[in-house]
């Protein structure tokens, strides 16, 4: 898959692509009402996907050594000089190195305006139960303003384009991996967005399979500070 087109899916907070495989499902049914012979196409479409299944990556069932990954607390050192409490809440993207991935939203109804300095909470929060050794993780703060920005639709399509962005960026050097997948969150989060703040976004790498990762920190010219501890369980 190219990267100009994950890049583009990126950007699209609803998709367009479905509807456009629906456009030329409605094309293909009114060619088919019209008496247009479509064989030679869907014998094309048949063997495409045929393909598409034998290529597969084996690898993508868990190893039974590999841990899971909890988002067990955070704090809020400094909140965000807004009116009353802060409404935190963290998009988690995790890339493993077969090129699977995940993104999972974490917010608490409790959290909600209540956040001010040395705020501290323990969610202990399962993200996914496979995070091999070699496994990134990029968390963005994201501070709620109004309602939340964020439904299932935009976190649904937010995964897909995070997938698709990691699949071509996975084996590309360390660094680059860090920097395209941070750029990647803040884009395609920042695109799906209303009124709430998009803070800071902070990338570990998973090395041990049993205990904490460094911890990740999110501030901004000293006008917030939080970090946020994730566990390999
Ligand atoms: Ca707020
Ligand atoms: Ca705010
Ligand atoms: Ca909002």
């Amino acid at each position: 898959m190219g990267t100009a087109y994950s890049f583009f899916r990126l950007l699209l907070p609803l998709g367009l692509f479905p509807q456009l495989q629906r456009l030329q499902t409605r094309r293909r049914v009114s060619l088919m009402n019209s008496g247009v012979p479509l064989r030679g196409k869907i014998t094309t479409s048949i063997t495409v996907g045929l393909i598409a299944i034998a290529a597969l990556p084996l690898s993508a069932s868990p190893a039974a050594a590999a841990g899971g990954a909890r988002f067990e607390e955070f704090k809020a050192y400094a909140a965000t000089s807004e009116e009353g409490g802060d409404s935190p809440y963290f998009a988690v993207f995790i890339g493993r190195p077969n090129g699977t991935s995940e993104v999972t939203l974490i917010r608490k109804s409790w959290w909600d305006n209540n956040v001010d300095d040395d705020y501290r909470s323990v969610p202990q929060h399962l993200i996914t139960s496979y995070t091999p050794n070699g496994s990134l993780i990029v968390v963005t703060l994201i501070e709620e303003d109004v309602d939340p920005d964020l439904g299932s639709a935009q976190v649904t399509s937010l995964r897909e384009a995070m997938g698709n962005y990691w699949e071509d960026f996975h084996q590309s050097s360390p660094q680059e991996r860090v920097s395209k997948m941070k750029y990647a969150m803040n884009a395609g989060i920042g695109a799906r967005l209303g009124n709430d703040d998009l803070l800071a976004t902070d990338a570990e790498w998973v090395n041990t399979q049993s205990g904490w990762l460094p911890a990740f920190e999110f501030n901004n010219n000293n006008a917030f500070l939080y970090k946020a501890w994730i566990r390999i369980v």
